[in-house]
């Protein structure tokens, strides 16, 4: 064999070894990041539901499906966006919930990461285990803005709900805070109210220490009630607690 042949096939194998290890970096800095969902404790039920809407004001109705952790929104057989495979959804609202007139499409979604693309430059490492997050998009022209997108949040919102409780004109966020340590399912330890205050959420109010599910809003003669089970049976509380008691 020729010096000149040797050379040639010496440098293909180089490039070889320099493409499978520069693969192999890939994957294992993907795998790294792939979301274990396994290990993520998430909402005790497995939502599916389907809602219909008009949020883009084209007079044509979009569906908004959830499944299997996963929303798709179509609009004439098309879809429009499906949330990333990497996201789990718990589950979504449709709901004005920050109060400009505007019906929003509200997500808490488990993902890794906690700044997803547009990690601060100030944060060198961004943290990949799987946290849950609250975001609100709106649909504009036929595309997804996001209006805001919680980093991760100090404790997950086992469920959700989106009503004004006491009637002032102003959505009213109801979840049920869990805690990450709870496998393999979140359950709620307090109820909580959170309202939207131009640049994020302030806590309004929050319940003692419990065991709560099966968060629902019920109108009575235009009152509403926060009705939840708990270790003491069904709770029923007027309004907005801090407000009416
Ligand atoms: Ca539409
Ligand atoms: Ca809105
Ligand atoms: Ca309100």
């Amino acid at each position: 064999m020729s010096r000149k042949i040797t050379g040639k096939i010496l440098f293909f194998v180089f490039v070889l070894v320099i493409v499978a290890l520069g693969g192999s970096y890939y994957l294992s800095s993907d795998q790294q990041h792939a979301a274990d969902y396994s290990e993520a404790t998430r909402s005790e039920r497995i939502i599916s539901k389907k809602e219909e809407a008009d949020l883009d004001n084209n007079a044509i109705q979009e569906t908004y499906s959830l499944e299997n952790g996963r929303l798709t929104i179509m609009e004439s057989l098309k879809v429009i966006w499906q949330s990333p495979d990497d996201w789990w959804l718990d589950d979504f609202v449709l709901a004005d919930t920050n109060n400009d007139g505007v019906i929003d499409i509200n997500l808490s979604l488990w993902k890794a990461g906690d700044f997803g693309n547009s990690k601060p430059f100030w944060v060198k490492e961004n943290d990949w285990s799987i946290k849950n997050h609250f975001f609100i998009f709106d649909l504009i022209g036929g595309a997804l803005k996001m209006v805001w997108g919680s980093s991760n949040l100090g404790v997950p919102n086992c469920e959700f709900k989106i009503e004004d409780l006491d009637n002032d004109g102003k959505s009213d966020l109801v979840v049920l805070e869990g805690a990450y340590s709870q496998r393999p399912a979140c359950h709620g330890n307090y109820i909580a109210i959170w309202q939207w205050n131009d640049w994020g959420f302030t806590n309004e109010w929050r319940s003692d220490q419990g065991t709560f599910a099966n968060l629902k809003i019920e109108a009575v003669e235009g009152k509403k009630y926060i009705e939840v089970d708990s270790e003491n049976g069904v709770l029923s509380l007027p309004g907005r607690p801090n407000v009416n008691q």
